[in-house]
């Protein structure tokens, strides 16, 4: 199924979406017992941006007459957004939203979760292979912490045979629901002696030793320098890392991660090595109405997600590359499309 996006918006909040079944939904704000009527909150793998005069509309079809009170949409930001606008619109013959407001509610941007981190250190020996002057405890020479500590400790590799050494690490903990942007890994190296050698990033998953993905670099004759390779897919599937994958728990786990060479004459210091996951965790979030307002029946309305309250619409409207979004699907028996993957959730609360 086709899916179509209305782009009247982008980016400093990112309107994504996830499963949510509905008797698993919290409804803390309404005093009243609400229900869920409309929603499509399946099969969320991208998301829309809304940010400055950009907008983003999606339309439903209301399933009966009732009283709209509040929506819950599926969010992060970057940056500071600052206030958010969500109001119900009605929609024209192409579904396009037209003026006014029916009603609105807003909510504070700036609270959203955004991007984080989590870093991990080597804590123990995964596995090695070629010249290196330790062999016992070798992740205690690039676990530095503080990053780092240059000739105090490190790892001398070569210059005779090439190889690898991978570590071991305490496990990610991502938190479910979470999409990961990428897993970096960042060597911190220099030459033994001035010469041309190549080292790389190299991670294991799932019992495979993943050691060339990284096409590597040639150390620095004389100065440690960091050097970062991002792994934003999972080497083991060529798909974006889960969050299982990530914690280790998956059926592709992230194992270990290390270093290889390729060329280690002359022989190569390397003092520290890390790895860490870049992730963030979009939150549902429920906008109420200052003001309800009552909906009819089989009937397509517009939610409009905007920054500013400012109506700005017409531009919109005669702008080029404004999609729509197709009517949702409101009866229970095509609520779970996933085919569709559609980008954008959205849950229609009502009140008694
Ligand atoms: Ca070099
Ligand atoms: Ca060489
Ligand atoms: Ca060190």
């Amino acid at each position: 199924m086709k899916r179509e996006i209305v782009g009247i918006i982008s980016a400093l909040v990112l309107v994504g979406l996830v499963l949510v079944i509905a008797t698993q939904m919290a409804i803390p704000i309404l005093a009243a017992p609400s229900h869920l009527y409309e929603y499509y909150n399946t099969g969320d793998d991208s998301s829309q941006s809304v940010y400055g005069s950009n907008w983003y509309a999606q339309t439903f079809t209301s399933s009966i007459a009732h009283t709209i009170t509040s929506v819950k949409l599926k969010l992060y930001r970057t940056g500071s957004p600052g206030t958010v606008t969500v109001s119900i619109r009605a929609t024209d013959g192409s579904g396009h939203p037209i003026l006014p407001d029916l009603c609105s509610g807003t909510t504070d941007g700036n609270t959203l979760p955004t991007a984080t981190s989590q870093t991990r250190l080597p804590t123990g020996d995964h596995s090695y292979s070629g010249t290196w002057d330790k062999t016992t405890n070798m992740y205690s020479y690039v676990d530095d912490d503080p990053w780092s500590d240059n000739d105090t400790t490190y790892l001398l590799h070569g210059t005779t045979t090439a190889g690898y050494a991978l570590f071991t690490f305490s496990a990610f903990t991502v938190p479910a629901g979470s999409v990961i942007t990428n897993l970096q890994v960042t060597y911190r190296c220099r030459d033994d002696t001035s010469g041309t050698n190549r080292l790389n990033a190299a991670l294991r998953v799932n019992n495979t030793d993943y050691l060339t993905t990284d096409g590597g670099a040639n150390p620095d004759p004389t100065t440690y320098t960091d050097r970062t390779y991002s792994y934003t897919t999972n080497p083991a599937t060529g798909s974006a890392w889960t969050v299982d994958d990530i914690n280790g728990a998956g059926s592709y786990p992230l194992q270990a991660f290390g270093i290889r060479s390729s060329d280690c004459s002359p022989a190569i210091r390397i003092t520290a090595v890390e790895a860490v996951v870049n992730y963030y965790t979009p939150e549902w979030r429920e906008i109420t109405f200052t003001s309800s307002y009552d909906l009819s029946a089989s009937t397509m309305y517009a939610i409009v997600v905007r920054r500013q309250a400012v109506l700005r619409l017409q531009t919109a409207l005669t702008g080029d590359g404004m999609r729509v979004h197709r009517p949702m699907p409101v009866d229970a028996g095509r609520l779970v499309v996933v085919a569709v993957q559609t980008e954008v959730g959205l849950q229609t609360l009502t009140g008694t």
